[in-house]
């Protein structure tokens, strides 16, 4: 509010007159989605519980909406310190990055939402947020995520034979192109801002989405078909640029790492919890069709290769078993 930057100003004014350092923090976050998505559920939560736990002054300035763009954009400017401070990014879409960091959200990686969960609350995907702050000075500082993701198309997907040749828009790590690819569909990159545009021209007939987002996005009014393939429980990473969280005293770091914690057990309760509500919603709303698929085991038995190989690729096999055997 006005009131509490004045009053944030006139305290950082007074005291830069005895110390000619000390200012409010001004930290600026992104969210793809209004305010009524989980991603930004669980960033205005963050926002809050920091400053509980923040006994200085810090100012946060939460943009909605894209207008920051996307989460392509977002690794960009978190890598180069500039534009904004934080935001929740899928893995997938940081692999320009860091290469092996699109392993947490690998399609068919979860058995449910217990392993998701297990998984989440242990340390064992350390190794990669080390190497995603050694190599794209991102720091993560909790995990939201839990949506469920499945095919959302124009046109009905419900078995092998449908999925065959089925041109859909997938994110940009190539791990995520590999998987479709090796269960019968076309894949391609495309910009998550783009798709809705391409699905309506006909570049692609789909994409594979969770509910909160298509509900969000309204990629229905394209793509009315929701098949149940479950393929990824997602891990979304809240995350910061290095080059701001080095700049913050250290408690401000410290509340943020508590805060973020927290803030992502929020995030992963609710999505998690209101994922299948989301798509009763639209399913009862008449914006979506929903069938199941077919034959689902049978698309994990061709993904495990594809996953062992990338696993491999990237000097991740014992991780990988790590991560299976929770
Ligand atoms: C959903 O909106 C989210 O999972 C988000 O993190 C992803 O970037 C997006 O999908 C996507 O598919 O790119």
């Amino acid at each position: 509010s006005i009131k509490k930057i004045f009053k944030a100003t006139l305290v950082g004014a007074a005291f830069a007159a005895i110390t000619s350092t000390a200012t409010a923090e001004t930290l600026r976050g992104a969210s793809m989605f209004d305010e009524n998505h989980t991603f930004t559920k669980t960033m205005v939560k963050f926002n809050e519980l920091v400053g509980q736990y923040y006994k200085g002054d810090v100012e946060f300035d939460l943009r909605l909406n894209g207008e920051f763009g996307v989460e392509k954009d977002y690794v960009t400017f978190l890598n180069q310190g500039v534009a904004i401070d934080y935001t929740i990014l899928a893995p997938s879409n940081m692999a320009r990055f860091a290469p092996s960091i699109p392993l947490m959200d690998m399609p068919f990686l979860f058995r449910d939402l217990d392993h998701w969960n297990t998984v989440l609350s242990s340390d064992v995907l350390s190794p990669l947020e080390k190497e995603l702050s050694d190599k794209a000075d991102i720091v993560i500082v909790g995990y939201a995520g839990g949506g469920t993701r499945n095919l959302i198309s124009s046109k009905r997907i419900s078995n092998m034979d449908e999925l065959a040749g089925h041109k859909m828009r997938v994110m940009g790590a190539p791990i995520q192109a590999q998987v479709f690819n090796a269960i019968g569909a076309a894949p391609s990159a495309i910009a998550y801002n783009e798709v809705y545009n391409a699905i309506q021209t006909g570049v692609v007939n789909g994409l594979e989405n969770e509910a909160a987002s298509l509900q969000n996005l309204k990629f229905y009014e394209v793509a009315p078909h929701v098949t149940k393939t479950s393929h990824t429980i997602t891990v979304r990473p809240l995350v910061f640029s290095g080059k701001t969280f080095r700049k913050l005293p250290a408690d401000l770091q410290a509340a943020i790492m508590k805060a973020g914690k927290e803030a992502g057990a929020y995030g992963r309760e609710l999505e998690s919890r209101e994922d299948g509500i989301k798509l009763q919603q639209m399913a009862d709303a008449g914006q979506i069709k929903v069938a199941e698929f077919a034959n689902r085991e049978k698309l994990l038995d061709m993904v495990k290769p594809v996953q062992d190989k990338f696993a491999a690729s990237i000097n991740a096999t014992e991780l990988l078993s790590a991560i299976r055997s929770k």
